[in-house]
C-alpha cells in the first residue's frame, strides 16, 4: 500500500539537486518563484557529492556516504493521546531505507511519560514479553523502562536486512496501544524516504 508512495517521493527528491528547498512539506514540490520550466536548473549544480538532502524535519541524509540522519521524538504531537512518533501512530507513517545504509538515530521523549524506541519484526500482535531489536543496535537505551521526559539517545545501525519492520515503543503496554510506525529497509529503493 505505501510503496508507492514512498517511491515516488524518493525520487523526487532526488532528481532536485537543488536539495532541501523543495522538499519541505507533505510531499509536493513548493510553486516554483520562477517559471523557468524549460531550464535544467538541477543539471547547473554541482555533482553535490556531500550535499545533504533534507526529506522532511524529521530525516535527511548523504548520498554519497550512506548515511541517515533521523529524529524520532515521542508525544510529538496530541496525535493518539501522545502516544505517537513524530505525529504517527498505529502504522500512519512509513519510513523508508535503502538496504545497507547506515542510520543515525536521535530520539528525544517530549511526553510526561517514559518512552522509548526500538525496530521490532512486523508481526501482531505485539511481543507480550521484552525482546531484542529486529535489527542490532536499533533501541534506545532502557527500552521497556523507557527515557524521561526530555531526554534523548543515540543510537546508530546498519539497515539490514531489508524487510518490513515496525518502530516501536517498548514500554510495555505502549505499542499495543498503537505507538508504532512503519519502518520499511528496502532492496529497491535508491534513496531514504519519509511518508507522513
Ligand atoms: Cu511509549
Amino acid at each position: 500500500m505505501h510503496g508507492f508512495r514512498t517511491v515516488a517521493a524518493g525520487a523526487a527528491l532526488f532528481a532536485g539537486a537543488s536539495i532541501s528547498v523543495a522538499a519541505q512539506g507533505s510531499g509536493g514540490v513548493a510553486p516554483a518563484h520562477k517559471a523557468h520550466a524549460a531550464k535544467p536548473v538541477a543539471a547547473a549544480a554541482s555533482p553535490a557529492a556531500t550535499d545533504t538532502v533534507k526529506v522532511n524535519e524529521f530525516m535527511s541524509y548523504d548520498p554519497a556516504a550512506k548515511t541517515v540522519a533521523l529524529k524520532v521524538f515521542s508525544a510529538h504531537g496530541s496525535t493518539n493521546g501522545g502516544m505517537n512518533f513524530n505525529g504517527g501512530a498505529s502504522g500512519s507513517q512509513t519510513i523508508t531505507i535503502p538496504v545497507g545504509w547506515s542510520v543515525s538515530m536521535t530520539f528525544t521523549n517530549e511526553d510526561a511519560i517514559p518512552h522509548s524506541a526500538i525496530i521490532l519484526p512486523n508481526k501482531m500482535p505485539f511481543p507480550a514479553q521484552p525482546q531484542d531489536p529486529a535489527i542490532a543496535r536499533a533501541y534506545t537505551n532502557d527500552v521497556t523502562g523507557g527515557l524521561m521526559t526530555g531526554k534523548s539517545d543515540h543510537t546508530t545501525f546498519k539497515a539490514s536486512p531489508a524487510g518490513q519492520y515496525l518502530l516501536a515503543c517498548g514500554v510495555p503496554g505502549h505499542a499495543p496501544s498503537g505507538m508504532w510506525i512503519h519502518f520499511d529497509v528496502s532492496a529497491d529503493a535508491k534513496v531514504p524516504a519519509y511518508k507522513m
